[in-house]
């Protein structure tokens, strides 16, 4: 059945439109968006459609297609703690627009949606953008899309409980087909920064580990407190504004030894997604391999994010010739990127699989990310 079908079916009368906001892959900047520095996601082809129409009841409706149950809720009087799951992702954003003094009123909203869920890809933020998109062009509200990407974070944030950055709902928002989003996280400046990667006999693979996510929200939450602290003990706003002190003498400065290196990370990451971004704007996409791989080496080491899957996966691909890998998102879980050789992918993926079989993992997954699209009307 079509979404307008299945609109029909759940709310027994047309839809007005569908909206589509993509999943993300990070090619590089990884736990740098909260301490306001770089990061250099891509939109993936997978993505999450709101299927939307007003209603002038000022009710809430929502339904998704990979998911059972049916979530209603007045918009008036919405806060957080009322809606849990994943409906809490579009009623959030709602209330984030209301709270901003938009006037966005009762909706039906069916889900729908091909981002691996649990993968690190970001179908929530996906899902957030495309219930943004939806609400802001059905309630006629004018809003710039950085400030759409910042409402986004808001519902997640405050709405949902989750303290994530700004990457995901930026590169949903933001990102160009074959393109990766360059972002400046404090000032939401970007810069498209061509990505042709089949022009270079090249691939980006993505391996989903399947590793369970173990620890994910308590252990974001900590790094991200460390990196806070550290910055108001050295008396500047965020670990970005360390960039110009030469890395050694920053670090001098902190006395805890888990502290210094996860400033070591972010400071090092910033750095490496801006040599990367150089290597990008020169086309030579083929020499970003090292970069990525030392930036797994630091998620892994300093700032202690990898899980035996992550890294088992990492050392596979490049033990089967891949010019770099790491793991990509939140971490503790999630995937894999690895930089190959066009006509190589397949065989580097099937090296993982025999990893993780001698391992006793799950079996992973794969497939070949193209640079796509961000959130659009559909129709
Ligand atoms: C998650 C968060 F949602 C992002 O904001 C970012 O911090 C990322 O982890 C790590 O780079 O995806």
């Amino acid at each position: 059945m079509n979404l307008r079908a299945d609109f029909e079916t759940a709310f027994g009368r047309p839809p007005e439109g569908s909206w589509v906001a993509p999943g993300r892959v990070n090619v590089i900047g990884e736990h740098t968006d909260y301490n306001d520095g770089f990061v250099l996601p891509i939109a993936l082809p997978q993505g999450v459609v709101a299927t939307a129409a007003r209603r002038d009841d000022g009710l809430l409706r929502m339904v998704s297609r990979q998911a059972d149950g049916r979530f209603e809720i007045p918009v008036d009087g919405l806060k957080p703690g009322d809606v849990d799951g994943w409906a809490a992702y579009v009623a959030g954003v709602v209330w984030a627009l209301r709270e901003a003094g938009h006037d966005v009123g009762g909706l039906d909203v069916l889900v729908d949606g091909d981002v691996p869920l649990g993968a690190g890809l970001s179908s929530s933020a996906a899902l957030e953008c495309a219930t943004a998109l939806a609400a802001t062009e059905l309630y006629d509200v004018a809003v710039d899309r950085p400030t759409l990407a910042r409402l986004a974070q808001k519902a997640e944030n405050d709405f949902v409980g989750v303290p994530c950055g700004i990457m995901d709902q930026s590169a949903a928002l933001l990102c160009e087909r074959d393109h990766a989003l360059f972002i400046d996280t404090r000032s939401l400046a970007t810069e498209q920064v061509p990505l042709d990667l089949a022009g270079h006999g090249l691939a980006l693979l993505v391996i989903d580990t399947k590793a369970p996510h173990r620890l994910v929200d308590g252990e974001y939450a900590a790094r991200r407190r460390v990196c806070e602290k550290v910055a108001s003990d050295l008396g500047v706003p965020a670990l970005r504004d360390l960039e110009n002190t030469p890395i050694e003498a920053t670090l001098a400065r902190i006395a805890d030894d888990t502290a210094r290196r996860r400033v070591r990370h972010v400071l090092t990451e910033n750095e490496r997604v801006r040599q990367t971004v150089s290597l990008l704007r020169a086309g030579s996409p083929r020499d970003i391999g090292p970069l990525l791989t030392a930036s797994h080496a630091s998620l892994r080491d300093d700032y202690e994010v990898t899980v035996p899957e992550l890294d088992t996966a990492v050392d596979a691909a490049l033990d089967a010739g891949a010019l770099g890998a790491r793991m990509t998102g939140g971490g503790f879980g999630g995937c894999v990127i690895a930089l190959v050789d066009a006509d190589a992918a397949e065989a580097v993926a099937r090296r993982v699989a025999e990893a993780f079989a001698t391992a006793g993992f799950r079996a992973p997954q794969w497939f070949v990310a193209t640079p796509s699209a961000g959130a659009r009307r559909l129709a």
